[in-house]
């Protein structure tokens, strides 16, 4: 690697457990206001996160699991309006409960800012999802922490595509071989890695057991001096957390 420039962070599941508890729960609270029989366990979203985008998830849904379903003739728009509301109904969870930050992320995102690692997001989820995130979770001005929060359709592709990463590294006028990519799915894996970005894996329940071929580094969570991380592929040469020497030295 050319000398680390820049953190590039996933959201949803690398930065907090947003996926089972908070994105899964505000689908089924639309569905429910909407009347809808559409109830998404914690089982059946595990499979339904293999379509990335809400969107385009609840598409998945009814092509995969509802043929029984008698489609309006404007389903997009319906699904457009669905995914507004749920959109809604997580901002005010996350506002109202905020949720706690994955263990090393409040640390390691302090230290780049002191150490002048430039930082970015690069995400699937809706843009307000990650302002609200940030401001709720991290602190009231983390949004501005960031030089750029690519998110959502700003791309015409999401992950496993590699548009939203290219977009980040145009943003902040980079190389890929200048940046390290922390994500936690196989979808932002291969979506890293198509823009040539070496990443750094935190695995979670909904994805311990996908294949992380090609990652530098597979761990359970990023660590702390009092917390350290269990190491599931890769060398971390005797550390114990991440922090910006170890990300130099990798
Ligand atoms: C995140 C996603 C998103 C969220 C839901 O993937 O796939 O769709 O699950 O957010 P990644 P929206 O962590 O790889 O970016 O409903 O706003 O799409
Ligand atoms: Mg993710």
């Amino acid at each position: 690697m050319n000398k680390l420039q820049a953190l590039l962070f996933d959201v949803d599941g690398t930065l907090a457990e947003t996926e089972r508890d908070a994105h899964r729960v505000a689908f089924n609270e639309t569905f429910a206001k909407y009347k809808l029989d559409w109830n998404w366990s914690v089982e059946l979203y595990g499979e339904l996160l293999a379509v990335t985008g809400g969107k385009e998830r609840m598409q998945f849904y009814l092509d995969k699991y509802r043929p029984d379903y008698q489609q309006p003739s404007d389903l997009q728009d319906f699904i457009i309006e669905l995914h507004k509301d749920k959109t809604k109904c997580y901002n005010d969870m996350l506002s109202n409960n905020p949720l706690a930050l994955r263990p090393g992320v409040r640390r390691l995102l302090a230290e780049s800012r002191s150490a002048g690692i430039r930082l970015g997001i690069a995400t699937t989820t809706t843009p307000e999802n990650v302002t609200s995130l940030l401001e709720h979770s991290l602190a009231a001005d983390a949004a501005s922490w960031f030089e750029v929060i690519a998110a959502g359709s700003v791309v015409p592709n999401k992950k496993p595509a590699p548009d939203i990463y290219n977009y980040a590294l145009q943003q902040m006028d980079l190389q890929a071989a200048q940046c390290i990519a922390i994500e936690d799915s196989q979808n932002g894996l291969r979506s890293a890695q198509a823009a040539g970005i070496s990443t750094l894996i935190t695995v979670n329940n909904y994805t311990c057991n996908e294949d992380f071929k090609g990652a530098m580094l597979v761990l359970d969570n990023l660590g702390e001096p009092e917390q350290p991380f269990t190491v599931l592929s890769g060398n971390v040469d005797g550390a114990t957390y991440v922090d910006i020497n170890m990300l130099k030295a990798l």
